[in-house]
């Protein structure tokens, strides 16, 4: 069995002499040949047609279980070759002895409906705004006003980790207590997605602490922290984990160079991630339609024997941008606003609740702006930011 890479490649050399570069670099070969390079480790060119290139790649190369070795094989020296103009890491195909050597999420989709208690409609969630200057007070007042608003997941910034304005014990201790007043009070539970995001050194001891003082989901910059980060998290917590992907268009963004964002949603899902930003169908991140297809489809099809991600659509997302997302995403998704909960004109909660029954609206099919006739905090967010 082999692994498949497939890379997008602009040279001016013939594109299969640039594919077999790609082969020999990343297995058996240098840039001159040396004795015992024809060895069973070599790699193959598939196919070189246009600027697309397949390389299969023997899976003994591997070693099953250590992700950043897979990383620096499919994606290692490859981006720096002299010869290739433009190399992107379109996809990856594992073989079996690879995703056998992960679980994949403790906590799929079912597994955190089953906690919140919902069923037949997407998440709505928040990030905690402003992004950075509340203490844990400020925090927990946001993240209640959010869940009496009717959201289902609060979470931290991705800049937001242990810093000495808001240190991470005392932030999730007051907005634990603030969530569970809420669920004694009307019944509703919500997520509480702390960003424990630290180095390797402590960020499992950090996330075990927050569990220990009552997380009921941990947050990690993936891309920040590292894929074998995650994996720990995800199989060391007894709580699903929020992956967020700062840092990703860095090498998402260049259509012709880089790394795909499907690549990454299914490092994420063999990792464990129970939730990924996979980017807005709308929004101010707009990512293109079809990678956003691709990324969900990698979450969510029958893959490896693994449990079900949630795609996340955030980044710009406010109530009328909540159709074309969910047309996108469908059901099982959640879909996240900012600045479009917490800017609304009347505040944290009628924002909560403005996107609420934007969903409301989209599952009833509903036009938005029929629904806000009788839905005022509605109607005050399209009138606001227009529709
Ligand atoms: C969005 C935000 C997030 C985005 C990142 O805030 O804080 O970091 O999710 O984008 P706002 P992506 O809703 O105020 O724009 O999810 O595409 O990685
Ligand atoms: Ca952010």
């Amino acid at each position: 069995m082999e692994l498949i890479a497939k890379y997008h490649v602009e040279t001016d050399l013939p594109i299969q002499k640039a594919a077999e570069a790609i082969a020999a670099e990343q297995s058996t070969g240098t840039w001159t040949d040396v004795r015992g390079q024809d060895n069973p480790l070599a790699a193959r060119v598939i196919s070189a047609q246009g600027s697309e290139v397949e390389i299969g790649f023997p899976e003994e190369l591997f070693e099953p279980g250590n992700v950043p070795q897979y990383l620096s094989v499919v994606a290692g020296n490859l981006f720096g070759l002299g010869t290739l103009k433009k190399v992107r890491l379109q996809d990856v195909i594992f073989p079996q002895s690879l995703t056998r050597a992960h679980k994949g999420p403790r906590f799929g989709i079912e597994d955190a409906r089953k906690i919140l208690g919902v069923f037949g409609r997407p998440l709505v969630g928040t990030i905690v705004k402003p992004k950075v200057g509340l203490d844990p007070a400020g925090t927990a007042a946001v993240a209640e006003a959010a869940v009496r608003g009717g959201l289902d997941l609060v979470k931290d910034d991705e800049t937001l980790t242990d810093q000495s304005f808001c240190p991470l014990i005392p932030r999730l201790e007051a907005v634990m207590s603030s969530l569970d007043r809420v669920e004694k009070e009307t019944g509703k539970k919500a997520f509480y997605a702390v960003n424990v995001t630290a180095g390797a050194d402590r960020i499992l001891e950090r996330a075990e602490e927050a569990v220990d003082h009552g997380a009921n989901m941990v947050m990690i910059d993936v891309l920040t922290a590292g894929f074998s980060s995650l994996e720990t998290l995800s199989q060391n917590l007894n709580v699903p984990v929020h992956v967020h992907r700062t840092m990703h268009g860095a090498f998402t963004r260049d259509k012709s160079h880089g790394i795909s964002m499907l690549v990454i949603a299914k490092l994420v899902r063999m990792m464990g991630g129970t939730n990924l930003h996979t980017g807005s169908y709308m929004g101010k991140m707009a990512g293109e339609t079809e990678e956003n297809d691709l990324c969900r489809d990698a979450l969510r099809d029958e893959w490896g024997g693994y449990k079900r991600v949630f795609p996340v659509a955030s980044g710009g997302v406010y109530p009328a941008k909540v159709h074309g997302n969910l047309d996108g995403y469908g059901i099982d998704c959640i879909v996240q606003a900012g600045g479009g909960v917490h800017g609304h004109p009347d505040g944290t909660t009628a924002g909560a609740r403005a996107m609420v029954q934007a969903t409301e609206a989209w599952l009833k099919h509903i036009d938005l702006v029929e629904y806000a006739k009788d839905h005022k905090e509605l109607e005050v967010a399209l009138k606001f930011w227009g529709c």
